[in-house]
């Protein structure tokens, strides 16, 4: 069977190639080449700040944690092959693998599937499959693996995002869809010309700014921000963290509380109503629901008045700073900015509602400068205005099975089929799952209350199965791993939302061992099962890059911008998609006329209180913003047996757990462990230096990690970032008896929802205790290979 010819005219790599250009999340690289092999990656030559995660990529794609050949877990291939019991179907994570031949593999793979489906149905598939996969349009993993699961009758899903579960939900009930407010937000040049005053909530990372989801281009936020400051802007930060804003001049950092902003903002917007300060005109025009916002604030409907003084006891900020603060932003151009991280947190909902409430009371949305924007800085995206139309991108199918989770539920699916969960106003039911396709995305990464998660994963589904280029933990725990090619070894078309650059992204090496693209192994997977034309509509991939670039450039032509046919596209290595006039408002048009531009919220206006919500009748989710004391921080009671607060933020030196073992993310570590960063004084109160190796714990989980020493967090704050991969002491789950040894925090965090309404992931409400770990360390072994056998 010919899969995927190679495709006709271009040679991609070789020869007399010089360079060529590869597109990933955290930017374009140039590839450069030594006698017709790919040596090196260089920082993209037009962009300001190419970030240097990528440099040291091409060793990790070619080195050893490579998965080469397809392998499958040692008892499930004998079960499969009728050598043992079901019973005896051993241990993810520490068996063996069996190396087998293609062939072997996919007749296995497509097999199980077609037993899977008969014996139960499509809907004990789930093909939820988060995560965030490479770069390019075409080869997305996850769109891969949902289209092949599509084509032959479909999977379970999930809905919204690790990202913003909690906003995705709660956004289009009171303002917009975050989808579509992502590439409305005022752009940065605006910002430059009209805002006299910046105000953040959880800062404006440049670290985070490295990524777009499908490849930056151009990184524009170190230079936005000092451009802003050069202008005069004043910057304030309220944050746990100082350093999560670098204008390259003053700003001024006033430490909160984590998962408390709620409480601040709520008495910005008392102050502004007890002194007048708010614009009645714009509640009046623009918004439902102030007449409820009131009466909470003032407490006439609780007896508890939201003023500074009471926040000032939940925030931990002084009272005048807080009166001052709201007085500032009335008399100023004022921007109001806040990170995902917020609302990914237990009462997610609370802050993003709370900072449109605020934002709508000082009645600037709509105007230059002013309003609100969520996650300036949290991605190269957000404030970036080159040319907006939609993308390459590869259709999925329509999905036969209706059931679906909430995608941070996962747990809670595998432990509790058949019993009912809320979301959104509705009641849905948690299926029976007995197979698990992940195609680029890992699960031992992202999920929060890793223990919990290595339970059901050891006890629930009897197949998982996993495409993947490297070996990482979710390929340790799966029972047949397929190797996929990296961004490197296929063509593709790099392309991000409101990014400067297109990208024709040309094969640059030869597939590492035996590693193929996801879309030909899904396309031999749909062979076997009847479903090759449906899955591929009789083109190869090549092809597929044409349709999908040409179906794109008509949607460009209909938004006014004229792209070339796809042959100059490609030979050309790059489209520039700048344009001259960067000024994008949000929100302009309906500030002019609510009546002509209303927004797609019941009432056409800003929610500041809905209806709808309040008709779901969630005690955790009532009908406006108000404060919830999360089930963990600072100011309860649990806060005596685990006194820090754990920010487990995005690390700067990687996207999520992708390249962890190359260079760049390992020379951040402190002897192979992920650094926590602690406060001078909590580090000394525990008789703690630079360095130390310390046991970071709390009921949940255990993780080993080296102290790292700061003056820029808040005390009794802890920031331990993502992405070190998970490596358990044991393969079964035991909570804090099982010490994770490398320094992922996901062993720690709490899985529930941040409320009914969105069952959106809180990995940042979350308290832990560290100590000084006692004798000698065990070995960190995230990086060792599984035990391969040999087929017999
Ligand atoms: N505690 C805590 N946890 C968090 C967060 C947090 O803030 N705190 N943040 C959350 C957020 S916002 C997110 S988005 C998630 C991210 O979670 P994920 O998106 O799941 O994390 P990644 O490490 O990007 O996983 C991508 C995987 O896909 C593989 N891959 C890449 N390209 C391909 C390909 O072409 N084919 C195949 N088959 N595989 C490929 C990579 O090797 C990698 O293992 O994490 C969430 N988890
Ligand atoms: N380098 C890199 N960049 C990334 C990613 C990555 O993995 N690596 N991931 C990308 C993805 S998928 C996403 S979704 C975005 C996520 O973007 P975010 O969710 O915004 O990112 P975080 O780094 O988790 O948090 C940003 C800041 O919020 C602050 N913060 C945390 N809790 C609180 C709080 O309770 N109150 C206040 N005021 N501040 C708080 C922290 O100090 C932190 O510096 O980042 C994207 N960018
Ligand atoms: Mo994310």
């Amino acid at each position: 069977m010919k899969t995927d010819p190679k495709p006709p005219q271009h040679t991609p790599y070789g020869g007399a190639k010089a360079h060529s250009y590869t597109a990933t999340h955290w930017g374009i690289y140039e590839v450069r080449y030594r006698e017709g092999e790919a040596v090196a990656l260089e920082g993209f030559a037009r962009d300001p700040s190419p970030s240097p995660i990528g440099l040291g990529m091409l060793d990790a794609v070619k080195g050893p944690l490579r998965v080469q050949r397809p392998a499958v877990r040692r008892n499930w291939l004998a079960a499969a092959r009728g050598e043992t019991t079901d019973a005896q179907r051993g241990l993810r994570g520490q068996e063996e693998f069996v190396e087998v031949s293609w062939d072997e593999a996919l007749d296995l793979v497509a097999g199980e599937l077609q037993r899977v489906r008969q014996a139960h149905g499509n809907t004990a598939i789930f093909g939820g499959s988060y995560g965030w996969s490479s770069a390019g349009r075409f080869h997305h993993a996850q769109s891969q693996v949902h289209r092949f699961l599509n084509s032959v009758g479909g999977y379970v899903r999930h809905a919204d995002s690790y990202s913003l579960g909690a906003a995705r939900v709660l956004m289009p009930h009171i303002v917009a869809p975050m989808d579509e407010m992502h590439t409305l937000h005022t752009s940065w040049s605006v910002l430059e010309k009209h805002t006299t005053l910046f105000v953040s909530f959880g800062g404006v990372p440049a670290k985070n700014a490295q990524v777009s989801s499908g490849g930056v281009g151009e990184h524009v936020v170190p230079q936005a921000l000092r451009r802003l400051d050069k202008a005069g802007v004043k910057f304030i930060n309220i944050s746990p963290v100082r350093n999560d804003i670098d204008t390259g001049g003053e700003v001024e950092w006033i430490p909160i509380r984590p998962n408390t902003d709620a409480a601040l903002i709520l008495a910005l917007a008392c102050t502004l109503y007890q002194e007048g300060l708010h614009d009645p005109a714009f509640l009046a025009q623009h918004c439902v629901g102030f007449d409820k916002v009131h009466p909470y604030l003032t407490g006439a409907t609780d007896g508890i008045v939201k003023d500074a003084k009471w926040a000032a006891n939940i925030t931990g900020i002084p009272a005048e700073r807080i009166v001052a603060l709201a007085r500032a932003m009335a008399a100023n151009r004022t921007m109001l900015t806040m990170a995902w991280s917020l609302q990914r947190s237990h009462h997610g909902e609370q802050p993003f509602w709370s900072l449109v409430t605020l934002a709508s009371m000082l009645g600037q949305i709509g105007l230059p400068g002013g309003g609100f924007g969520v996650g300036y800085g949290t991605t190269n995206m957000i404030g970036n205005a080159n040319a907006k139309f939609s993308g390459p991108t590869l259709p999925q199918g329509k999905n036969a099975v209706r059931e679906f989770i909430p995608v941070s539920r996962i747990t809670d699916m595998l432990e509790k089929p058949g019993e009912t969960f809320d979301y959104n106003g509705e009641k849905h039911r948690y299926p029976d799952i007995r197979l698990i396709y992940w195609a680029g995305g890992n699960p031992f990464h992202h999920h929060q209350d890793l223990n919990r998660m290595l339970g059901a994963w050891q006890s629930k589904p009897e197949t998982i199965i996993v495409n993947e280029q490297f070996w990482t933990p979710a390929a340790k725990l799966a029972d047949i791993v397929l190797p996929a090619t990296t961004g490197l070894e296929r063509n593709d078309i790099g392309y991000a939302s409101r990014e400067r650059f297109m990208v024709a992204m040309k094969q640059a090496m030869d597939p590492v061992g035996e590693a193929r693209d996801d879309y030909d192994i899904f396309t031999a997977l749909a062979e076997r099962m009847g479903a090759r034309e449906v899955f591929t509509e009789g083109m190869n991939s090549f092809q597929w890059l044409e349709k999908l670039y040409e179906q794109s450039r008509e949607r460009a032509t209909r938004a006014g911008l004229s792209l070339p046919p796809f042959d100059e596209f490609w030979q050309g290595d790059l489209l520039d998609l700048s344009v001259e006039n960067k000024d994008v408002v949000m929100f302009q048009d309906f500030r002019s006329d609510p009546v002509a531009h209303p927004l797609n919220t019941p009432s056409g206006r800003i929610e500041l209180f809905s209806e709808r919500i309040a008709g779901f009748a969630y005690a955790d989710c009532p009908g406006q913003a108000q404060w919830f004391e999360p089930v963990e921080w600072l100011g309860s009671s649990k806060a005596v047996a685990h006194p820090l607060h754990l920010l487990t933020d995005q690390p700067f030196t990687k996207l999520h757990s992708q390249y962890d073992h190359a260079a760049y993310s390992a020379g951040n570590k402190i002897g192979g462990r992920e650094p926590i960063t602690l406060a001078r004084t909590d580090a000394h109160a525990r008789g703690l230096a630079e360095g130390d190796l310390v046991r970071v714990f709390n009921d949940r989980g255990a993780c080993l990690a080296a102290v790292r020493l700061s003056d820029d967090i808040h005390t009794g704050v802890a920031k331990l970032s993502t992405g070190a991969w998970f490596d358990p002491s044991g393969w079964r789950a035991s909570g804090a008896g099982n010490l994770e040894k490398h320094g992922n925090p996901n062993v720690l965090t709490l899985d529930i929802g941040a409320s009914s309404l969105s069952q959106g992931c809180i990995a940042q409400t979350c308290l832990v205790q560290v100590e000084r770990y006692q004798g000698t360390a065990p070995q960190m072994s995230a990086y060792a290979l599984p035990q391969m056998m040999v087929q017999v």
